[in-house]
């Protein structure tokens, strides 16, 4: 029995996310995900569009991952892999080196991230997409819209 560790957010959960957690199912016969809870995003930085029980709930679905633990401080990852027997540690390749200190209790291993795709961008397009800016859209669609038909009308 091969046990797998992984964190994460998985705010606005994507491709990038579904695919990480598919490759720790493929490593090994158990997965655990620590989700991090919205007061230690604070504590990050962060703040998650989709709040801590929903996101733990997405990913407690996703096929293969056997259990969701909350993530709540940098320093719970050692008491996690003992309390869990956890043989394998991963992290998308963002995080490359940041974790090598528990090299001493498992095997600690970097995948590739998905490109092209964060929850940090799509946050960036929803703040795009504020009302303020719908209006403008609205208006320049019904300029277009005219136009096209007034072109339509001289053809
Ligand atoms: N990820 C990925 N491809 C992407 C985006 C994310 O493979 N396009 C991976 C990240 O590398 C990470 C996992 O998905 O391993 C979760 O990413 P985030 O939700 O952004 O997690 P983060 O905020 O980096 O939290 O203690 C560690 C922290 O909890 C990590």
């Amino acid at each position: 029995m091969t046990t797998v560790l992984t964190y994460g957010t998985f705010d606005l959960f994507h491709i990038g996310h579904l695919r990480l957690l598919r490759r720790l199912a493929g490593l090994g016969d158990r997965v655990i995900v620590g989700v991090s809870t919205d007061e230690f995003n604070t504590s990050k930085g962060k703040r998650s569009v989709v709040s801590y029980g929903d996101r733990a709930e997405i990913v407690r679905s996703i096929k293969g991952v056997d259990l969701v633990i909350p993530e709540s401080s940098w320093d719970q990852k050692t008491r996690d892999i003992e309390a869990n027997g956890v043989d394998i540690f991963v992290m998308g390749d963002d995080w490359r080196g940041k974790f090598d200190d528990l090299e001493a209790l498992c095997e600690v291993r970097y995948l590739p991230r998905t490109e092209g795709i964060s929850s940090s961008e799509l946050k960036q397009m929803l703040r795009a997409l504020d009302p303020a800016h719908i209006e403008d859209l609205q208006s320049a669609v019904s300029t277009l819209s005219n136009l096209l038909s007034h072109y339509r009308d001289l053809a």
